[in-house]
């Protein structure tokens, strides 16, 4: 009898695993086996805590840029972070460097060294208005002229071809695709961007990704993993109105910036959960992972911001990772230097058990 029990706890215990994995699967049907496995050990992860993550880190800080090994977050805390975030902004203008003179060179071997090292990367594109040529941030209505059949159309997937390519030229020391995560289009509910609020509907909003994701594939990428990430929302409803789809969407994020600290201390902790809060419901549902995909407070002005704010705001939740902004200049910062007034707590939260950086990711084993 106790042997009998024994062999059904075990196979409930084999069924509830097996059903784990059937049901989060990455939503590219030909996804590489490394990219499956992949996407996989991402939510096996959200059981154990969430990972940090930082923008152009390896790229440069505060004081440096381009120097070899070198990241704030390892200056303070003496490991790099678990996730690694990169910007393919002026990919489409064949230009050797991005928008914010980080070279596409140096960001395929960064992702290669993130990579090797059992780390993250993820990936933003601000790229240019296809109409005018003008910024990312230029608002002249344009998504209805590149959907497909759009006068500039053509232009606009000679763009997308650019980045095809950068993708599938990301490979590990064995030749095998390196997978990624994309985050497309994002912030699109705010009005900065010409994908944004104001400047599409959200039936071309929902076109404009889809045909992204199926371009994509269609040119045979097949390590992508596809972030959906608005800005901060009100509730569901809202968080959905753009939604391109389950079929279209991997992870579901937001991006959240404080503003005016302290004062909005604690409004920025209840936001965070209540968003997070729903992101994390409307997941649970349809087996996506969740992320903060990008944060900060610019400047970090309050000492305890991690422990006090961040962490305050993510405890309760089960997510897979935070990213905070670059260290661009010393007045547009989002992770700290030595000396910077919230090094202290920063190195008391990345030792929190939830918090993951580089080392302790590394023996997560995230592609294996
Ligand atoms: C913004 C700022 C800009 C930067 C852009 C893309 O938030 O940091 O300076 O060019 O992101 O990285």
């Amino acid at each position: 009898m106790k042997i009998y029990i024994k062999y059904q706890l075990l196979f409930l215990l084999l069924m509830m695993v097996i059903t784990l994995n059937a049901q989060y699967s990455p939503i590219d049907k030909f996804a590489t086996p490394q990219t499956k496995i992949f996407y996989k050990n991402l939510v096996r992860q959200t059981q154990k805590g969430f990972m940090f993550g930082h923008q152009d880190d390896l790229a440069y800080g505060i004081g440096w840029k381009e120097v070899e090994g070198e990241s704030d977050v390892k200056r303070v805390t003496g490991q790099y972070p678990a996730v690694f975030g990169w910007d393919l902004g002026h990919i489409e203008l064949d230009s050797s460097k991005n928008l914010d003179g980080v070279s596409f060179e140096k960001i395929k071997k960064y992702i290669q060294d993130v990579h090797a090292q059992g780390g993250v990367n993820t990936m933003t594109w601000h790229l240019r208005n296809p109409y005018n040529g003008k910024t990312a941030w230029d608002v002249d209505s344009v998504v209805k002229h590149i959907l497909i059949n759009g006068d500039k159309y053509s232009l606009y997937q000679s763009w997308l071809n650019k980045v095809a390519v950068f993708f599938k030229s990301l490979k590990d020391e064995n030749g095998n695709p390196i997978p990624i995560i994309f985050r497309p289009f994002h912030e699109h509910n705010g009005s900065w961007f010409w994908w944004g609020k104001n400047h599409c509907s959200p039936e071309e909003y929902k076109q404009l990704y889809q045909d992204l994701v199926k371009y994509m594939s269609s040119q045979g990428v097949h390590n992508v993993v596809y972030a959906y990430s608005t800005d901060n929302f009100l509730d569901e409803t809202d968080y959905l109105e753009r939604y391109p789809g389950n079929d279209f969407v991997d992870i579901l994020g937001f991006d959240s910036y404080q503003k005016n600290a302290p004062l909005s201390n604690k409004q920025f902790i209840s936001d965070l959960r209540r968003m997070l809060s729903t992101i994390g419901n409307y997941g649970k549902k349809y087996k996506k992972i969740t992320a903060i995909t990008e944060t900060g407070l610019e400047t970090i002005s309050e000492s305890k911001w991690w422990t006090n704010i961040l962490l305050k705001g993510i405890n309760n939740h089960k997510i897979s990772y935070v990213l905070v902004w670059r260290n661009g200049r010393p007045d547009h910062y989002y992770a700290p230097y030595p000396q910077q007034i919230s090094a202290n707590n920063f190195k008391k939260f990345t030792k929190n058990p939830k918090v993951y950086l580089g080392q302790k990711i590394k023996t997560s084993k995230l592609y294996n």
